[in-house]
C-alpha cells in the first residue's frame, strides 16, 4: 500500500530569488503543492495530514533535530531557526522581508578554520552557497514540518507508526509512502543551503531508519539506495554520503546544468564508498528513450547493490515544459519510470520525497501518473 502524507505548514514558505537583476517570486512556491493537493483529492488518492507542531509536540521536535543534527552541523540549524528574527530586529528587513546572502565564504590558503562571521548580514552567505534559498518569517515552521514529513514517512514505514498513532488503521502493510516535502532537501550539505533546500529531508530519513533500525536490534548498516531524479543533480546528498559505502547514491540529472559543480560521471564515492556514488548526467534536450537508457542502468545498479531500503528524490522539473529542465519528458512518461522504478525494486520499503518541478498547471497530473504507475506494481 502507498501512503501520501502531508503537512499544511509546508504551504507557509514563500521566499524571492533573483532572476537577471530582477528580484521575483521564487518559483519553488506553495501554488506547487497547492496544485499537487487539488490534483490528489479529485482523485481516488488518500492524503493524510500530519501537522506538526515544535511547541506542541516537543518530543518529537527533540528527535527531530537529534536525528538532523547527524547530517546539518548545530550552527547552521541555529542560524536556520535566528537569521529572519535577526535580520528584523538589526533592522535589515521588515517583516515582510527575505534574508538573501550578499558575499559567499572564501576558501583561502591561510590554513585559519572556517568560522561564521561576526556581522548578522554577513552570515546569510556563510550558510549559503546561491541565492535561490531566501528565509522569510514562516520559512523554519516550513523546513521543519518538511522535514518531519521524511521522518514520519521512515517511522510509518518501519512501524513506529503504529506505535504512535491511535485512530489510523493498521499500516504494516504500508510499503511506500510518497512525502509531499516542501521545501526540498537535495542541494543542501550539512553546512549550507542553497536551491531552494535548507534541510536534506533525504539524508534525515536515512538517519531515522538508522535509528529504528536499532532501536528494534536490526542491521543499522543495512543498504540504503537513493535513487535521484529532480532534473538537478543532488550536490547536497552526493557530498553527505560521498564516503559512506552504505548508502548508494544514484542520479540522473542535466548535464552541466544547475548545480554546476557537481554531477559529473567522474564522482563515484570515496574510499571504502568508491563505486557507491553513480552520477548519470544527460544532455539538455534528451528523451524518454535515452532518459530511460539512464534509468534502466540506475536501477540495475540499486538492484545490484541489493538496496534494502529505496528512497527516491523524486523531481517533475523533468517535465518538457520545465522553466528550469531541459529533458523531453512527458505526462504518460511518468508512469512509466514509476512502473519500471517498481517492478526492479518490488518489495522493498520506499520513501518516496518531493524535490522540484516548477509548471503548476501540469505538475498534479504529472503527480496522478507517477503515482498510477507504482501503483500498478502489485
Ligand atoms: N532564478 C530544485 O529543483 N536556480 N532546485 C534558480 C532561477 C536554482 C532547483 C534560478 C534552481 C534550484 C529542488
Ligand atoms: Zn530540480
Amino acid at each position: 500500500m502507498l501512503a501520501i502524507l502531508y503537512d499544511p505548514d509546508c504551504l507557509l514558505h514563500e521566499t524571492v530569488e533573483i532572476l537577471g537583476s530582477k528580484l521575483i517570486p521564487a518559483l519553488e512556491s506553495p501554488a506547487r503543492l497547492e496544485a499537487i493537493l487539488k490534483a490528489l483529492r479529485l482523485s481516488e488518492h488518500d492524503v493524510r495530514t500530519v501537522q506538526f507542531s515544535s511547541s506542541t509536540d516537543e518530543e518529537r521536535f527533540t528527535q527531530l533535530l537529534s536525528l538532523t543534527s547527524q547530517t546539518h552541523k548545530h550552527d547552521y540549524l541555529a542560524h536556520l531557526q535566528t537569521v529572519y528574527d535577526e535580520w528584523l530586529s538589526a533592522g535589515l528587513i521588515e517583516r515582510e522581508g527575505h534574508v538573501l546572502p550578499e558575499c559567499f565564504y572564501l576558501p583561502t590558503s591561510t590554513g585559519k578554520p572556517m568560522r561564521p562571521p561576526k556581522d548578522t548580514f554577513a552570515r546569510a552567505g556563510y550558510y549559503a552557497f546561491d541565492m535561490s534559498s531566501g528565509i522569510m518569517s514562516e520559512s523554519y515552521r516550513a523546513i521543519v514540518a518538511s522535514a518531519n514529513l521524511a521522518c514520519e514517512g521512515v517511522d510509518m514505514l518501519t512501524g513506529d507508526y503504529r506505535k504512535r498513532a491511535t485512530s489510523t488503521p493498521a499500516s504494516s502493510d504500508v510499503d511506500t509512502v510518497f512525502a509531499l516535502c516542501r521545501p526540498p532537501g537535495h542541494h543542501c550539505d550539512g553546512r549550507r543551503a542553497g536551491g531552494y533546500c535548507y534541510i536534506n529531508n533525504a539524508a534525515l530519513a536515512v538517519s531515522a531508519w538508522r535509528a529504528s533500525n536499532a532501536g528494534a536490534n536490526a542491521d543499522v548498516n543495512a543498504k540504503v539506495g537513493i535513487l535521484d531524479i529532480d532534473f538537478h543533480h543532488g550536490n547536497g546528498t552526493q557530498e553527505i554520503f560521498y564516503s559512506d559505502p552504505d548508502v548508494l547514491y544514484v542520479s540522473i540529472h542535466g548535464e552541466d546544468e544547475f548545480p554546476y559543480y557537481t554531477g559529473a560521471e567522474d564522482e563515484r564515492g570515496l574510499g571504502v564508498a568508491q563505486g557507491t556514488n553513480v552520477n548519470l548526467p544527460l544532455k539538455v534536450g534528451s528523451s524518454i528513450e535515452e532518459y530511460t537508457e539512464k534509468l534502466d542502468y540506475a536501477l540495475t545498479k540499486l538492484v545490484e547493490y541489493e538496496t534494502e531500503f529505496l528512497v527516491v528524490s523524486l523531481g517533475f522539473d523533468t517535465y518538457h515544459s520545465d522553466p528550469l529542465g531541459g529533458f523531453q519528458i512527458h505526462t504518460e512518461d511518468y508512469e512509466s519510470i514509476a512502473k519500471k522504478t517498481r517492478q526492479s525494486l518490488k518489495g522493498v520499503p520506499a520513501l518516496i520525497l518531493l524535490e522540484g518541478g516548477y509548471v503548476i498547471e501540469d505538475l498534479g497530473n504529472n503527480v496522478l501518473s507517477f503515482l498510477k504507475g507504482w501503483k500498478s506494481v502489485i
